[in-house]
């Protein structure tokens, strides 16, 4: 039976009570802005959960799931076909740098970071090397929340509490240095020998155990975290030399994020042989990922029986229809209006507005790359997040949605924002940072 205090809906990742004693309830959203229940307008800073790239309520994205949903509601993608999942594939592909050539769909990017291990293990036994099952992730990744991503993944607080994860797993150092580092423009300088850990890493277990590499390009949910120059080449050098396949997370990274270019790899030039994405491949609107694979790990596969599965995995909304058109009608937007070439161009802009913020009391460091942006501010003796969790709360009560990670405030709006609308981002926060306690 439903309780009047709305205790039914147990929130992910929220301090529930806390959330039940102060409400930041959100009713419809256009364009840049949210609207809040009690009918202000409140400017989305953070693209939803970085996932709404073109901006909310695009009628062309609407339509295209308002017609699908009316005339195929479902489908079913396991032995079965229908036309959105191969356009959709075929799109998502021709986006893909290189030869990422081959789809598969999942629902979220938690299912892609799983699906992504799970094919790469795969592809070292069909191939005969069924020893190669370790995998190697970096403290302070985040891959979701399924156990092979909080397994690779490199989060304390979200692995305590589960038990003893998969087996086999180790991890690279993160690359956050604030001694060599703090308050870089972009990329930062120093750190790309970090990468050398994985030789370290490497030779500790023996390559012939070792079967793949995941990383965010940019590490975004702990904090954004860009690569220090050279640092992901290098990863790639030593994966080749040890026949270890390298899996790039660009759940937050993909379709325009860091400007330029729609994926990281390219902007960065190195090419995994494995990349996932979600969020932004429907700009948020319909639950969808993707695990996409170069030829040669797909081509490992096709070579049993005709007549037998090749991959035993897949979700009953794999390529799901809604989702299929969505995300068709989300690249036609994003190309339409070239976001992602604007993302770049106002970035400088964006960097400007971001850095204006140090010197204000309590913030330690700004990184920034693209349109993301982390502040991170010094932790209040014994209650690391909240001095952030104040400026959240309050950017919103003033009209401003972001989002913070421990002591970092994490900007990453919508790929459409205007000029007035950094401004209006970034006096809000400049505002109550200068006043926080
Ligand atoms: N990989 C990466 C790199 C992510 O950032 C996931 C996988 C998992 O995706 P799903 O769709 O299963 O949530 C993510 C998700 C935040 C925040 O504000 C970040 C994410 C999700 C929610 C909040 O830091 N990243
Ligand atoms: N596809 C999509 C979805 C895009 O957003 C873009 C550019 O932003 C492109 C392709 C490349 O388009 P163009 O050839 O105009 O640079």
């Amino acid at each position: 039976m439903s309780q009047s205090n709305h205790d039914a809906f147990w929130m992910p990742f929220t301090a529930n009570r806390q959330f039940r004693k102060t409400p930041r309830m959100l009713v419809s959203a256009e364009g840049m802005y949210y609207t809040s229940d009690d009918g202000r307008k409140v400017l989305d800073g953070c693209a939803g959960l970085w996932c709404v790239n073109a901006g909310h309520a695009r009628p062309r994205i609407t339509e295209a799931v308002q017609k699908t949903i009316a005339t195929l509601d479902f489908a079913p993608t396991f032995q079965m076909g229908h036309p959105l999942s191969f356009e959709a594939a075929d799109r998502i592909a021709a986006l893909a740098p290189g030869d990422l050539n081959h789809v598969f769909f999942c629902n979220s990017g938690s299912e892609a970071a799983d699906t992504a291990l799970k094919i790469a293990i795969a592809y070292h036994r069909v191939r005969g090397d069924a020893s190669r099952t370790r995998l190697i992730g970096r403290e302070r990744g985040y891959h979701g929340v399924g156990f092979g991503g909080i397994s690779v993944g490199g989060i304390s607080g979200n692995r305590k509490l589960y038990g003893s994860l998969l087996t086999g797993v180790d991890h690279l150092p993160h690359t956050l240095d604030m001694e060599r580092n703090a308050f870089t423009k972009g990329l930062p300088a120093y750190g790309a020998e970090l990468a050398d850990n994985l030789e370290r890493i490497v030779a500790l277990h023996d390559p012939s155990t070792i079967a793949a590499v995941m990383v965010e390009p940019m590490a975004g949910s702990t904090g954004v975290l860009p690569p220090p120059v050279g640092y992901l080449k290098r990863l790639r050098e030593i994966c080749d030399k040890h026949g270890i396949l390298l899996i790039f997370d660009e759940v937050i990274t993909g379709f325009g994020r860091l400007g330029g270019t729609p994926f990281a790899a390219e902007k960065f030039g190195v090419l995994p042989d494995i990349l996932t994405c979600a969020k932004g491949v429907t700009n948020g609107t319909i639950p969808m990922g993707a695990a996409i694979a170069r030829e040669h790990v797909y081509a490992a596969f096709m070579n049993g029986p005709e007549a037998g599965i090749e991959l035993p995995h897949g979700y009953t909304y794999s390529g799901h229809p809604v989702a299929c058109a969505a995300s068709i009608a989300t690249l036609d937007t994003y190309a339409e209006e070239n976001l992602f070439e604007r993302a770049g161009d106002i970035a400088p802009y964006f960097e400007e507005a971001v850095h204006a913020l140090r010197g204000l009391p309590h913030v330690i460091d700004i990184r920034n790359v693209g349109l993301v942006a982390g502040i991170e501010l010094d932790s209040r003796p014994g209650a690391v997040g909240a001095r952030a969790y104040e400026v959240f709360d309050r950017a919103f009560r003033q009209g401003v949605l972001v989002r913070y990670t421990g002591d970092v405030v994490a900007v990453s709006p919508p790929l459409i924002i205007e000029k007035s609308q950094i401004d209006q981002l970034f006096g809000t926060l400049s505002d109550i940072i200068r006043t926080v306690e």
